[in-house]
Formats: structure tokens, sequence, C-alpha cells
């Protein structure tokens, strides 16, 4: 992408109204705008980044076999008033009537209408297990909407539904999204601790919040210090055994990590002192195991190996994937600017020509974008005719982690500058070794010469 044709609408000042600095940053660096209190419009780099977490998602639930998607925003209250759910949801829900009179709903969640497809459908112990999940836009009217994306009124969620013949089926496939989600956060560059946490208006006695660290998070957390040393890493998992998640469910939830909600004093203080932190944290997702309390209401059964009809075990699974942009800008920026992690940057790096107009240095930049592209790579290339202080600041602002700088000076030696956003660090080399170097990080194989 040039940048002279992109729409990037930057903005140079602070607004007053943003209180944390990924919402700045968010609004600086022309990702989303507000639209009312709680719901954004995503303007072309925020909607990017949007794009990537949720490829993410997608290849990480392919991985783990569980199948996507999408159901309505809109649903009737029936199916709500069948679970009871109608009423105990309380203000959060938004509730819209049309032009027949019929109570409709913006959906905050979809434990219900998910269930009513299954119910339909399926009938017997040999359609199980089945993992059903969507990325779809949900509504809560939040008291207090705040922090941008973080807690909005409307906002993007991964939900997905697991369908089993027995509880322990259903744990395996709790323990299966556990070790699935440790994955997705960590190709982010987050680091997501699961917390043992509350079941809320979803239920359930089984259930772990995903927290990442930040002081500017919304819950209070209490943690044994050895947990964040631990990393789900490159190993290799298979989804379907049950032995394999299990082990990692317990590497990763034996010690000490609780959200205000189920902190407990008497247990806390086995945590040898030296180990005992408390933080701020933000809750990126969440896990769900609530046995049949779905699947009783609604009356999903199946038949099971002996003929009888039986409510099948459920579970669900968020993701908060519009927050999620909140919470990686949270735990990696600086004072200039946001710094993506390679995995979810919205373009692979900055090209910065400092001579708009001269002629080797715009030959040079563009041969760069052609490269870049060629090899599959998205470069944004700043051709702008600005000063280069102010290029320079763009593209810290909206932090992409590699950038490589062109100007006569250092082509007449046959050299560009390779800048990594994190360390601030600059190498000189020719061109083509700054386009391997990209090349190399993001794994993408070049044509041998
Ligand atoms: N049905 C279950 C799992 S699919 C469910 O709704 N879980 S949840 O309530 O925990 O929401 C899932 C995730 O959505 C949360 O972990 C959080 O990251 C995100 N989320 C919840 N409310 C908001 C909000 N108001 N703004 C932004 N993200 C939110």
């Amino acid at each position: 992408m040039r940048l002279s044709r992109y729409f990037l609408p930057v903005l140079k000042e602070t607004p007053a109204e943003a209180q944390i600095v990924s919402h700045r940053y968010m609004l600086r660096a022309g990702m989303i705008k507000q639209a009312s209190a709680g719901i954004y419009s995503w303007l072309p780099l925020g909607f990017k980044v949007l794009r990537k977490i949720e490829d993410i998602i997608h290849e990480e639930q392919a991985r783990a076999g569980h199948i996507p998607i999408q159901m309505p925003t809109i649903q009737s209250a029936d199916l709500w008033r069948e679970s009871g759910r109608y009423d105990a949801y309380g203000q959060e829900m938004l509730r819209i009537t049309d032009r027949h009179d019929r109570d409709m709903l913006f959906t905050p969640t979809a434990e219900e209408l998910v269930t009513d497809i299954f119910r339909s459908y399926v009938r017997s112990y040999k359609d199980l297990p089945l993992t059903l999940y969507q990325i779809q836009w949900k509504f809560r009217d939040e008291i207090r909407p705040r922090f941008g994306v973080m807690r909005g009124r409307e906002f993007y969620m991964k939900d997905g539904y697991n369908f089993d013949l027995t509880k322990e089926d259903a744990l395996h496939a709790y323990n299966r999204h556990l070790v699935s989600y440790l994955r997705t956060y960590e190709r982010m560059g987050l680091q997501a601790i699961p917390m043992r946490a509350d079941g809320g208006p979803i239920g359930g006695d089984y259930t772990h919040e995903f927290l990442v660290l930040a002081d500017t998070g919304e819950s209070e957390v209490f943690y044994d210090s050895e947990i964040t040393d631990l990393k789900f890493g490159e190993r290799e998992i298979d989804f379907d055994n049950v032995d394999q998640c299990q082990a990692v469910l317990e590497e990763f939830t034996s010690r000490y990590a609780r959200t205000d909600e189920t902190h407990d004093e008497a247990v806390w203080a086995d945590v040898p002192a030296d180990r005992q932190r408390t933080a701020r944290g933000i809750e990126v997702g969440q896990i769900f195991y609530f046995g049949t309390k779905y699947s009783e209401a609604l009356n999903a059964v199946v038949q099971d190996q002996t003929g009888a009809q039986v409510p099948v075990h459920m579970g669900s699974h968020g993701i908060g994937v519009s927050r999620l942009l909140g919470a990686i800008i949270e735990a990696s920026h600086d004072d200039k600017g946001i710094i993506w992690p390679e995995g979810v940057t919205p373009f692979h790096c900055g090209i910065v020509n400092l001579k708009q107009g001269d002629d080797e240095a715009d030959a040079a930049c563009e041969a760069l974008y052609a490269t870049l592209t060629a090899l599959g790579l998205e470069p944004l290339y700043d051709d702008r005719n600005e000063r280069a202080g102010g290029k320079f600041a763009t593209m810290d602002l909206i932090g992409l982690p590699w950038r490589i700088t062109v100007g006569p000076r250092g082509l007449k030696n046959g050299v560009v500058e390779l800048t990594s956003r994190r360390t601030g660090e600059s190498e000189e080399l020719p061109p083509e070794q700054a386009v391997a170097r990209i090349a190399e990080i993001y794994g993408v194989a070049q044509a041998q010469e």
C-alpha cells in the first residue's frame, strides 16, 4: 500500500476522552472512530489488525477441529424465554421490537441459538463430539462503556460451543479449548494466563478466564509468580489426545491464579510469600463447562449407546476479538506509539523515502516495494512529499515492527537502513539483504536466483 493513496487519518493531538494508552493510540493512529458511546467504526488500519487477529483464531480453531458457522446478530426472544435467560439477563440485553410487535434482541452471546441448531438436526451420540463456533458482533448495553474497544457496547467476539455425550467428553473439550487458546494468544505476541474465575450469567462451575497482565486492566488478579515463566511455545499437540490436553491444563492451571471473584485468602496463604503477586489484568477470553444447563432447558437430547435419550453436555468458549487490539497495545507500546507483534501487524514493514522526487531514491523504494509485494508481503510505502521527521513519527505511531529507510546518501554507498521498532536498533545493508531479512522474519521463502 502507498501511503499517499491510503486512508490513514492520523491525529496530532491526544484526544481528551481517551484515558488509557491503547485507546489514545487507536484514535491517534486512525484505527477507529467512535460512532456513539461504546460503538465504533473500524477504519482501514484498525480493520486490518482486526482481520489478522480473526485469521489467527480461525487457523487455531481449525487445528483443534472446531467448525465455523455464522449466526445472526438479531434473535427472537422466544428461545431466550425457553432457557429462562430473557428476564435473567437484565438491562445489559438490548431489546428490540419489530413491526409486528415481536420481541427481538441483539445477541449478547449465543448459547440458545446454537443449541436450537443442534437440537434440530442431531439425534445420535454417533454425531458427537461436535464443536461449532463463530466470530460475530455482540451487543451488551454496558452501564459504563469505556477505554475504547476494551469495554464496548458493540464488540466482536469469537464464541464457540461444544456438544458432547458425557461430562468426561465435555471436559476434554474444555481442556482442548484451553490448549488452543494458549496457542492462539501466543501467536498474537501475548501472554494470557488462565485464571480460575466466576461463571456469571453464562453459568457453570468449571470456568477459566484468560488474563493479560496490564496496569490498566479492569480485573484485580492474584497469582503465583512461577506462572509467568510458562510458555506453550512450539510444542506439537494432538487435540484428540485426552491425556495430552489434560497434561497441558494441569501444567498451566495447577499454580494459584485467580481473579478477585474467586480469590481465596486461605489457599493464597499456601503460596510462598516471595512468589505472591497481585496485579491488574485484561480479560481476553473465557471458557466454560456448564453441563446440561442449556440442553435440558431447550431439550437438546441425543440417543446414547443404550438407546436412552440423554441431554448433551455443553460448554462455551469466548475470545474478545475487538478487545484484543486494546490488550495487545497495552502490552506492547512506548511513548512514541504502538509496537505491533509480527503476528498481527497491519503491514509487515514500512518503507520511508527520505527524499521523495529524487530519481534514485524513488526507484530504490519502488524496487523494494515490488520485491516485497512479490514475496506475498505487505509493505506500507510512505511516498508522501513530507519531511523525514513527520514520516518517522507516523511510522512510530502506527507501530510497524520493521522500517526500511531509503535516502540518496545511503544509496551512494549501496545501502538502506533497516530499523526494529521494538529495539530502535538500525543496521545499514544492501536493499536485497534488507528484503531477505524481512522475508526470514516472516518465514516466507525467497526464490533462488
Ligand atoms: N458465551 C460465552 C463464551 S462464548 C461468553 O459470552 N463469554 S464472556 O462473557 O466471557 O465473553 C467472552 C469475551 O468477550 C470476554 O472474555 C471478553 O474478552 C469479551 N468481552 C465481553 N464483554 C465485552 C465488552 N463489553 N467489550 C469488549 N469485549 C468484551
